[in-house]
């Protein structure tokens, strides 16, 4: 079984790059010894802080967060850090070389009921021509990440990782040490499980509801096959799944809050995703665009989200499409 850090180095990934996925692998060691430890630790519950998206803190989004600020912050590569839990990013060495935005604990409205959860990060380069420390640095588009991945904490922790040459899986050993336990993964171009929530059906457009719709009505309808659905509420959890035995997840935009494009987070959460996606032969999409094209304007902006098996996912864009 190969080492992370041999891995990536045999397979000639940038050296600095490797420095950094290991600091983040330092990071997520932490975070799943405070998981196991649980009700023990006396860190589940919630906080009585809000973060910027509205949503309650849980202690675990917390803890998680201050362990990455702090792991990463020691990392002079580190030009600065963005967190779903931060209303502003968190600026580094002044000369540092890679910036990292992260959800630190996604899915973590299931801690409390002991279901799986994840860590998600994306990796960026620091722009050479934007000096002045802001948000502006941050603002790329999905297609410049130099890698992206998640560390789903659940009956084993796995970390998934794309450095834009394919995506590997590691286990992480009781030794502390991540495992490579699947090397190149690839999506099944087609699928028989959607994961969508359902209980948000007469908020879609006509559109999504149209398509879900015959989804149902299996065999017998359009489709002509039966669907199983899945929801975790844990895109992490929900990703992995369709990139180990292919599938479709969605979070599309609803009427709730019509003036948002959707609930997920485009740079913590959509972008790093949809990297990971594509680089395992699959889409991802906000139903009518690539959504690794994105520009950009907020550091928190949302996006609608659907990705998966390519044949699914196209079949989905039909429906989508006034073509
Ligand atoms: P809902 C978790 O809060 C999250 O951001 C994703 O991980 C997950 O897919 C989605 O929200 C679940 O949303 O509305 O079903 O609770």
């Amino acid at each position: 079984m190969q080492l992370l850090s041999n891995y990536l180095k045999h397979h000639d990934t940038d050296l600095e790059l490797v420095e950094l996925i290991d600091t983040l692998m330092i990071a997520c060691k932490e975070i799943a010894l405070q998981l196991r430890e649980g009700a023990l630790a006396g860190i589940l519950g919630t906080t009585s802080d809000t973060n910027v998206q509205g949503e309650t803190q849980k202690k675990l989004d917390v803890i998680s967060n201050d362990v990455l600020k702090k792991v990463l912050l020691d990392n002079p590569l580190v030009r600065g850090l963005a967190s779903e839990e931060e209303d502003d990013p968190v600026f580094g060495n002044p000369n540092g070389r890679f910036l990292v935005t992260f959800d630190p604990l996604d899915g973590s409205s299931n801690i409390d009921i002991n279901v799986s959860v994840g860590t998600i990060f994306s990796i960026l380069e620091a722009p050479k021509d934007v000096t002045e420390e802001g948000v502006e640095m941050f603002l790329q588009a999905g297609r410049k990440q130099v890698a992206s991945g998640y560390v789903l904490y659940g009956p084993s922790a796995v970390l998934a990782l794309t450095t834009g040459h394919g995506v590997n899986m590691f286990t992480l050993a009781h030794t502390g040490d991540f495992l490579l336990t699947r090397e190149n993964v690839r999506i099944p171009e087609e699928t028989k499980e959607f994961a969508i929530n359902m209980s948000n059906h007469r908020f879609w457009e006509p559109s999504m509801r149209n398509y879900v719709d015959d989804l149902l009505k299996g065999a017998e309808g359009p489709r002509g096959k039966n669907y199983n659905m899945r929801w975790i509420a844990s895109m992490v959890a929900e990703v992995h799944r369709v990139l180990t035995r292919g599938g479709i997840f969605t979070y599309p935009w609803d009427a709730r809050e019509p003036a948002k494009p959707g609930k997920l987070r485009l740079m913590y959460e959509g972008n790093p995703m949809s990297l990971l996606i594509e680089q395992a032969g699959g889409i991802s999409s906000t139903c009518y665009s690539d959504i690794l094209d994105i520009q950009p304007d907020h550091i928190h902006q949302r996006v609608s989200v659907a990705l998966g098996s390519r044949k699914e996912v196209e079949t989905l864009l039909q429906y989508h499409c006034d073509c």
